[in-house]
């Protein structure tokens, strides 16, 4: 496996906002990481969990799945994403986007960025992981080079059952699709992309599922400006900012302390990542009592 990206790799990263395809671990273990994620969901069915197992999967999985943790300090993602944010590295959130076979679910054009509190920063990028083929037909994300230039734009919450977003939240303006690029990934490879980057995905119109691991990293120097307080995981270097909560990684799935932690960073988080809603945001609905969400 390459130790870091090359300097092309880099200058691709620089001038589109993406990078990809980056080999970060081969099929068989890609093929290993996924049939640990089905037994989780084997193992803890609906009802098991004071929420469905898929609430955790999509918001700050690795505090209390130990694999998610593992797959965010996974070497070569983390070399990778060094040659781009630098030697300290923090994982604020992550995150498993699971497409079903055949199902109309789909990602809206949007900028990460949006309603995560941290402003326009350069200094975050979502590193995502396919453990399943990422194609066109399966609903692989399309980037638009060059649109992390943009400042953030505005976007339309339309709360869409389909839309695998918080808020179904969508770019006002016209996006031109013929200036997208497919991400198509074999499991095992994943693409780099900036916070500020116009992106979408389509449904998965194929036999299996699409799966994939989104780690959300921050440098030390990012700030939460919208939520009093916020929290990540320091995965390489040092955080000599100190701006962040610093979490550990869990010892167990589901502990007690660990799910402790877990509902103190959703209701924290929840002030920015609903701030301006309309209606209750699902991933964050009920988080300051920690209730079932629907
Ligand atoms: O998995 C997808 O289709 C979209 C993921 C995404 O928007 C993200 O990781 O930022």
């Amino acid at each position: 496996m390459p130790a870091s990206l090359s300097s092309s790799q880099i200058a691709s990263y620089r001038n589109d906002g993406f990078v990809f395809p980056v080999d970060v671990m081969s099929p068989s273990e890609a093929r290993v990481l996924r049939s640990r994620i089905e037994d989780l969901e084997q193992t803890y069915p609906d009802g098991s969990l004071p929420q469905p197992i898929s609430q955790y999967f999509r918001v700050g999985a690795h505090v209390v799945i130990p694999l998610m943790a593992e797959i965010a300090r996974t070497p070569a993602v983390l070399d990778a994403v060094e040659s781009i944010l630098g030697p300290d590295l923090l994982v604020w959130s992550s995150e498993l986007f699971i497409k079903e076979p055949n199902t109309r679910k789909i990602v809206s054009w949007h900028q990460d960025l949006t309603y995560w509190g941290m402003g326009e920063t350069d200094d975050q990028l979502t590193a995502w992981i396919a453990l399943s083929p990422a194609t066109p037909q399966s609903g692989c994300m399309k980037f638009v080079a060059g649109s992390h230039n943009n400042r953030i734009v505005e976007h339309r919450d339309t709360f869409h059952e389909d839309n695998l977003l918080s808020r179904g939240q969508e770019i006002a303006v016209d996006v031109d699709e013929a200036t997208a690029t497919n991400i198509v990934l074999e499991p095992g490879q994943m693409s780099l992309h900036h916070g500020r980057m116009f992106h979408a995905s389509g449904p998965n119109g194929s036999d299996d599922r699409r799966i994939g691991c989104a780690i959300r990293y921050v440098t030390p120097r990012v700030k939460q400006l919208v939520a009093e307080r916020d929290y990540a995981m320091l995965v390489r270097g040092c955080d000599s900012e100190r701006n962040w909560i610093n979490v550990a990684a869990p010892s167990e799935p589901f502990g007690d302390g660990a799910m402790a932690l877990y509902s103190r960073i959703r209701s924290d988080q929840s002030v920015a990542l609903a701030q301006g809603a309309r209606q209750q945001v699902g991933l964050y609905a009920d988080a300051a009592t920690g209730d079932s969400v629907s």
